[in-house]
């Protein structure tokens, strides 16, 4: 193939515009103040320092500029709005005021992409969402991205393979599948444009498109949190969405107003939080499976003197990690349980919030403190994971009130987390605890709702960008918009041949229920190794997002320490990971002794100690629950289960798990399952569909 785009990898040779002159107003105590620079002779930072001394503003606006430097500036400043509010002007604003009226849902259909790790394609018809393709769920690569460095050659035929999985899987409601498309829209993920025009032209290899847009990353991902969250129903209420991550090359964390059909930014600030939360993960071995020595000299006499909490060291190897450390901020989430926040620590931590981008890319650093704390022991490693996550919280709550502050009391109807820093459900907890209307003393009206949408990572980005074109009509259940088995046509014969039973012969949800429970049908089973069994359950699409809600988890009753020690025996996973129980609407308040809805997994609230005692499996190491509440509108099979559960245990809840190996994406395949049943001795039975297949003892192995 004839590579195009060859000539572009030159561009960052590029950038520096030759002679350009930038030019930019900010307001400064409500005046328009112009600045002007050459970048050939001065950098944005140095410009932005003597801007600052000039007109006595405070150190902290600086590493917002230094970030424009990044973006070449140009973009969005002239827009630059610092309001009234005094907190909101002490944050750093990279650009603010992005307007639009989304169009109203029209019969188009839409197909988008998105490049970057975690790529997914998403296709709309008639304004509803017909199908999401996560790439890491073909490829069984978990994060996926096709690498355009490494072959051109290979990552048009990745993208190929994509594109006709989506052809060839992605049935329409009305039966008939994807062949043309009035829409294209590829979420911008920093790449050059003519990757982007390139992709184009291999979507027209399958598809004809009439036309194409970009749309820009963190809209998308504020667009994915409007509208899957049910407040976009009712345009007379004011929404704040928050899109925060670590985004590259632009400001990480977003603020979006939406209101009467309108949808705003109101600030884009410099901080990069995920960016703080992931690096300090080199910090802990436990969490990066990497000797601290990968990472920090720990003899280096500047850690061994720490003394000042925004004082640095270098730390190296963390760039070689690219794609293993998308892993670690989750872990580390679990992992900040198991240690205690130490408040001398707190100053580094909120530095390294702050300040986190203004040492991006180039030497990445970490405050010296928290370093010296990991250093000295397992204990001080621990509690840099406490003292992060607790200032985290903090971080974000503080930020969230300023604005809300500054919008005025009662102006906020609800709030929406989104991007990848709302996979911090302990966060989300935190917000919805203290701010929305669910928090003890909160009443509906006056205090916002809260929503933190199925997949905020960047593995929902497509169907936020996609909204931007063509918004949903109405409310539509995403979480199940993955793609049934690739090789589902398999699935008759290997059930025959494994003498897999139906489920629904042999009693439906009660009968699998009664196994779970131990009961009779456990007890019959000629091969026990333990007192109660773990069930995987494969059925139907795949869940969207991070999660497995029921169509691809490992099923399990919670009322043992064992079976905890049990299942994370089985995914291979650190001890420290958090447990997640299933739980049935009607059970919640048993659970929490208060209703926290949660179909998607996205909160972490306290499980009452009489549940934990009975249930030891169901409450993280803090006591509390990552949940997915589950009605009957959620999910009605897995409701059936959960209810029929509740019948013999006294508890409507299930422990699961998302039904994948060690390192890999959540399984898509009839045979890797079958694989996993015969491999994983801690694991009874697969259900696919309604075929039970059980582990195969010795004797009847086929050799
Ligand atoms: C893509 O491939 C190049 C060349 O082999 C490699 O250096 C780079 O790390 C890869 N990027 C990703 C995201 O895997
Ligand atoms: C770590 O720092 C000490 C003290 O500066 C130095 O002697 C040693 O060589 C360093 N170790 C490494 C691996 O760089
Ligand atoms: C440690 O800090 C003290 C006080 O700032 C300073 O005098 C001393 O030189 C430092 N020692 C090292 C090894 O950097
Ligand atoms: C993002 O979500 C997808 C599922 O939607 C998940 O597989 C992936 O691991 C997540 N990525 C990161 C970086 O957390
Ligand atoms: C039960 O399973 C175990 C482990 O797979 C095996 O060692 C044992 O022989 C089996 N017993 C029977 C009666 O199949
Ligand atoms: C115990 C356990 O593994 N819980 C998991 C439940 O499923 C979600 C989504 O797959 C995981 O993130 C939890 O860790």
């Amino acid at each position: 193939m004839k590579w195009p785009c060859a000539a572009l990898a030159l561009l960052p040779a590029f950038k520096a515009e030759a002679d350009d002159v930038v030019s930019l107003a900010f307001e400064v105590r409500g005046k328009a103040v112009p600045i002007s620079w050459k970048p050939t002779v001065e950098n944005a930072l140095t410009a932005a320092r003597r801007f600052a001394a000039e007109h006595d503003l405070p150190e902290h606006t600086l590493s917002a500029w230094a970030v424009a430097e990044e973006i070449g500036l140009k973009r969005a400043w002239a827009a630059a709005k610092h309001r009234e509010s005094p907190e909101v002007m002490q944050m750093p604003v990279l650009a603010s005021s992005q307007t639009r009226a989304p169009d109203q849902p029209t019969g188009r259909s839409v197909i988008s992409l998105y490049l970057g790790h975690d790529s997914s394609i998403a296709v709309s018809q008639n304004g509803r969402i017909q199908c999401i393709l996560e790439l890491e769920r073909l490829f069984d690569i978990r994060y996926y991205r096709p690498n355009i460095t490494l072959s051109p050659d290979r990552y048009q035929t990745e993208w190929h393979k994509a594109l006709r999985a989506v052809q060839r899987h992605c049935e329409y409601e009305d039966g008939t599948f994807p062949a043309h498309f009035n829409d294209g829209v590829i979420v911008f993920a920093g790449e050059f444009e003519c990757y982007q025009l390139w992709l184009r032209g291999v979507v027209g290899m399958i598809f004809t498109v009439e036309q194409w847009h970009m749309v820009d990353h963190h809209e998308s991902h504020a667009l994915l949190g409007y509208y899957a969250s049910p407040f976009h129903s009712t345009p007379s209420r004011t929404t704040l969405i928050l899109s925060y991550d670590s985004a590259g090359n632009d400001g990480s964390f977003n603020v979006y107003l939406a209101s009467m059909g309108k949808f705003e930014r109101i600030a884009q600030l410099g901080y990069s939080l995920g960016n703080a939360y992931d690096v300090a993960g080199v910090l802990m071995p436990e969490v990066s499976g990497h000797p601290l020595s990968d990472f920090v000299n720990c003899s280096d006499p500047d850690v061994l003197n720490a003394s000042s909490g925004s004082k640095l060291v270098r730390i190296g190897a963390y760039h070689e990690k690219a794609v293993e450390k998308l892993s670690w901020p989750g872990k580390m989430m679990g992992y900040s349980a198991v240690g205690t926040a130490r408040d001398e620590l707190r100053e580094s931590m909120r530095f390294l919030m702050e300040e986190c981008r203004s040492f991006i890319p180039g030497a990445m650093a970490l405050p010296t403190l928290m370093v010296r704390a990991a250093c000295e022991s397992l204990e001080g490693q621990r509690a840099v994971a406490a003292t992060m996550q607790s200032e985290f919280e903090h971080f974000v709550l503080s930020r969230l009130e300023a604005f809300l502050r500054f919008l005025g009391p009662g102006k906020v109807d609800s709030i929406v987390l989104s991007g990848g820093c709302a996979l911090n459900v302990l966060t989300n907890q935190v917000v919805y605890d203290t701010l929305s209307s669910a928090k003890p003393g909160g009443e509906k009206g006056r205090d916002p709702d809260f929503f933190v949408p199925m997949a905020p990572n960047d593995s929902g980005l497509t169907v936020g960008g996609l909204w931007s074109v063509a918004p949903p009509s109405g409310q539509q259940n995403l979480q199940y918009l993955g793609f049934p088995l690739w090789d589902r046509h398999l699935l008759l014969e290997l059930a025959r041949s494994h003498g897999a039973r139906r489920l629904s012969k042999l009693g439906g949800v009660e009968y699998l229920a009664e196994l779970l429970a131990g009961g009779p049908a456990w007890q019959r089973h000629p091969n026990r190794t333990a007192d109660k069994p773990i069930i995987a359950v494969v059925r139907g699409r795949q869940e969207f997002g991070p999660r497995a809600l029921g169509h691809r988890s490992l099923l399990a009753v919670p009322d043992s320490q064992e079976m905890r020690d049990r299942m994370n025996r089985l995914k291979a996973r650190a001890w420290y990971r958090p447990v997640a129980p299933m739980v049935a609407e009607e059970a919640m308040e048993q659970v929490f002794g208060r209703p926290v809805r949660s179909p998607y997994m996205t909160m972490a609230p306290q499980v009452l100690p009489e549940i934990q005692n009975r249930f030891p499996a169901l409450a993280h190491l803090d006591g509390t629950a990552r949940h997915q509440s589950v009605s009957e509108h959620d999910e009605p099979w897995v409701h059936a289960l959960l209810m029929a559960v509740g019948r013999l245990t006294g508890l409507a809840a299930l422990i699961n798990t998302s039904f994948n190996s060690k390192g890999k994406p959540i399984v898509n395949r009839v045979r890797d399952c079958l694989k996993m049943l015969n491999e994983l001795p801690d694991l009874d039975f697969v259900l696919i569909e309604d075929y039970l297949f059980r582990k195969r003892t010795p004797r009847t192995t086929r050799t």
